[in-house]
């Protein structure tokens, strides 16, 4: 049965496997007692330097019956993306074998900006065949990487980067990475084409459903979902064939849930259990008690269960505003597998309730404001194109810092949908939601929602020139970026 070889060989290959595989409840334990191993495996000086080999190449999974091509980025182990013990370094060595030019991004991390992938004259792609080096001190927490080149992060150029610290190490809990995307057959170019180049109404028409208009509970109308995907994934996987992760009766779970979308946001629904919100992007919070979560595009969740009994617990992500859905199921051994249907009773869109009551764990340390910038983003879904300042990439005035000030910036939202904003190369913490300021999560993506307000705050303590954008794809490519740049860096 080559079609279930080839199934079964795509399961092992999923993030929760190589989870299963390096965090398996007991059995860095049983090593420890055995003194098998080295305190931390990989952290040890000979392997603490060792570089690892990350490939951008291709694969085929299957979705909806139907194959399809799409891009990889996998590992030395085999596995999806990258794992680091407490203290390695990222070294890393990307071998481009995608047949195309490529550039990765590592979501979230703090590295010298000539390494953080951003599409500048300075880091020009890498060509097919080529061989790049990274080497730089690592944040722990939950981060992904991506392409920034090209729109290749629709066709799931995406991974997790996993920075372990030596704290959850002693936890002894089973570590469980859930990443969402949305697919659809049809070519990024071919998506961008029917939003921009065709009226709303012929976009819609064609896509076969409506880019939604909603109404918040304030009654305002909103637009939510610009595309219309053909399915949803969890680890490469739809409830068609899901995920299945085994899990022990009352295990202690770490779940990592990163939202690796190009243009949907996810409530992450827990079912029947209660999880604790720990991290947000990586950066730890007060604890949050709860069952569902918002997620918008490209931000993580670092949630801590504890199983109540045996069975089977699906792990949903529901797309805003819509009655779809994707997801995985955590089941200890025996456990009847219940069969998740695509779709159920419509999400309501995101919002901002959760965020405005998180508070870091780490904040930044208080000290007066040396700058506020403001950027407004503007745009509409007709014609489709997105802007901040009114400027639409690549023809962009920098914002310009001075290194070691406290930056605050303001992200006002004049248009009709909510934009997941982005900073390159920092870590800020949300400071304000709708004027009422707070000691947010620290965070590197934020939602500002339609016609709403949200400030961050930052230190300018990474000297370079960073991309700062929507992640919404579509709103990214058709102008919704603009660039950081410190003062004195040269052009
Ligand atoms: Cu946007």
């Amino acid at each position: 049965m080559p079609a279930k070889d080839a199934r079964i060989q795509q399961h092992d290959r999923s993030p929760a496997a190589i989870g299963n595989a390096f965090s398996r409840r007991g059995f860095l334990k049983a090593a420890l007692a055995a003194g098998t191993l080295p305190l931390f495996p990989g952290a040890t000086r000979a392997a603490a330097s060792a570089v690892k080999r990350l490939v951008a190449g291709t694969r085929v999974i299957e979705v909806n019956g139907r194959p399809a091509k799409v891009f990889r980025l996998t590992g030395p182990d085999g596995h999806p993306g990258i794992r680091l013990a407490p203290g390695e370094r990222f070294r890393v060595n990307l071998a481009n074998e995608s047949g195309t030019r490529t550039l990765v991004h590592w979501h979230g991390q703090l590295p010298p900006w000539t390494q953080d992938g951003f599409p500048w004259p300075q880091t020009p792609p890498l060509a097919d065949g080529a061989v790049q080096a990274y080497d730089y001190a690592p944040i722990p927490g939950t981060y992904w990487m991506h392409s920034h080149y090209d729109m290749q992060e629709q066709n799931l150029m995406t991974a997790p980067l996993i920075v372990h610290n030596a704290a959850e190490r002693r936890e002894d809990r089973q570590e469980v990475v859930l990443m969402l995307h949305d697919f659809t057959f049809r070519t990024p170019q071919e998506v961008l084409a029917g939003l921009t180049g065709k009226s709303t109404a012929q976009t819609q028409a064609m896509a076969g459903m409506p880019a939604m208009a909603m109404s918040s509970p304030t009654s305002m109308h909103m637009d939510l979902n610009d595309v219309h995907y053909d399915a949803f994934l969890a680890n490469d996987r739809t409830f068609a064939d899901p995920d299945i992760v085994r899990v022990e009766r009352g295990g202690h779970i770490h779940l990592r849930v990163i939202n690796g979308a190009s243009s949907s946001q996810f409530w992450l629904d827990l079912g029947e259990l209660v999880g604790q919100v720990v991290a947000t992007d990586g950066h730890p919070v007060q604890p949050v008690a709860g069952s569902r979560f918002p997620l918008a595009m490209a931000q993580r969740l670092d949630i801590l269960l504890d199983l109540p009994r045996s069975g089977a617990f699906p792990i949903l992500a529901r797309l805003e505003g819509t009655g779809r859905q994707t997801g995985i199921i955590l089941a200890t051994t025996a456990a009847q597998i219940p069969r998740i249907a695509h779709s159920t009773q419509a999400a309501p869109p995101l919002d901002n309730s959760m965020e405005a009551g998180l508070t870091a764990a780490e904040p930044l340390r208080e000290r007066p404001t040396d700058i506020v910038h403001t950027i407004a983003l503007g745009g509409e879904m007709k014609p489709y194109a997105w802007s901040m300042n009114g400027e639409h990439w690549p023809h962009v005035t920098p914002l310009m810092l001075d290194q070691g000030q406290r930056v605050e910036i303001d992200l006002v939202n004049r248009t009709m949908m909510a934009h997941p904003i982005h900073l390159h190369g920092h870590a800020f913490q949300v400071s304000a939601i709708d004027g009422q300021p707070i000691r947010g999560a620290v965070r590197d993506t934020v939602l500002v929602m339609p016609k709403r307000r949200v400030r961050i705050a930052f230190d300018a303590n990474n000297p370079g020139r960073w991309a700062f954008h929507c992640h919404n794809l579509y709103h990214m490519v058709s102008g919704m970026m603009t660039e950081v740049r410190y003062q004195g860096i040269a052009v």
